[in-house]
């Protein structure tokens, strides 16, 4: 069981390994995930929060330490990861937990640091919740994250039927894709296949909902 106490613990140790920048980031996305865990899985929410506060533990790490670490615990680097240098993280941070953090180092947890800047296809809803708190957290002002942040919340998740709630967290990630991917094409970087494969199963998904819809 996570407490109070053991959240506390890892933001003061967090708090003197990450930049000041990094640190205000990762608890402004703790309070989101409190937010985005209220709306769709409140029994997770302490789960989510100790995810919110790990999900970028090496996202300041050099590339070479990244690599280090792959090759440390034996983590194989496709091709494309090697050209998508700001992915590494997520893979590297999701590796350290159970050494650094064993007493954090649940499946679920873990998969929320790791699939939280790619996505992947058949995403747990923690995973999604993790995805999306990092993308909208208040400290964000890019303006993509502004435009997804407006889009989730002025519709008024919280008067939706759990439902239509799901519905619209999955318009909301495929709105991120789309601006990521968009980023992405105008720096000719490579799409990760997970980036790719999770897109498309909301797309698939969505647009089955609003065939049975249009249906019924
Ligand atoms: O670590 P954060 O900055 O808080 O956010 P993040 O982990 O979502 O990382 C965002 C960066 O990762 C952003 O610059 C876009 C990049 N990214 C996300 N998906 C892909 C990607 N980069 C490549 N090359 N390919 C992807 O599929
Ligand atoms: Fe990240
Ligand atoms: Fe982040």
């Amino acid at each position: 069981m996570i407490t109070e106490q053991m959240l506390d613990a890892l933001r003061d140790t967090l708090a003197s390994e990450l930049s000041e920048k990094r640190y205000r980031h990762t608890v402004e996305v703790e309070r989101m995930a409190i937010r985005l865990g209220e709306l769709y899985a409140p029994k997770q929410i302490s789960m989510l929060r100790a995810a919110a506060l790990l999900h970028d533990l090496t996202k300041e790490y050099s590339p070479d330490r990244h690599l280090l670490i792959c090759a440390q615990k034996g983590l194989p680097v496709s091709r494309t990861e090697l050209y998508a240098p700001k992915t590494f993280h997520a893979k590297t941070a999701a590796a350290l937990i159970p050494e650094r953090f064993p007493e954090f180092a649940d499946e679920a947890l873990i998969g929320c640091v790791r699939w939280h800047t790619t996505g992947r296809e058949g995403m747990t809803l923690c995973e999604k919740l993790i995805y999306l708190a990092d993308y909208i957290d208040l400290s964000r002002t890019f303006a993509d994250c502004v435009t997804l942040r407006t889009f989730f919340f002025e519709a008024r998740p919280e008067e939706m039927s759990f439902e239509e709630r799901m519905t619209h967290l999955h318009r909301t990630m495929i709105l991120s894709f789309d601006m990521t991917v968009r980023g992405l094409l105008e720096e000719g970087t490579p799409i990760s296949p997970d980036t790719v494969g999770a897109r498309n199963e909301l797309i698939c998904r969505c647009r089955a909902e609003e065939q049975a819809a249009t249906e019924a």
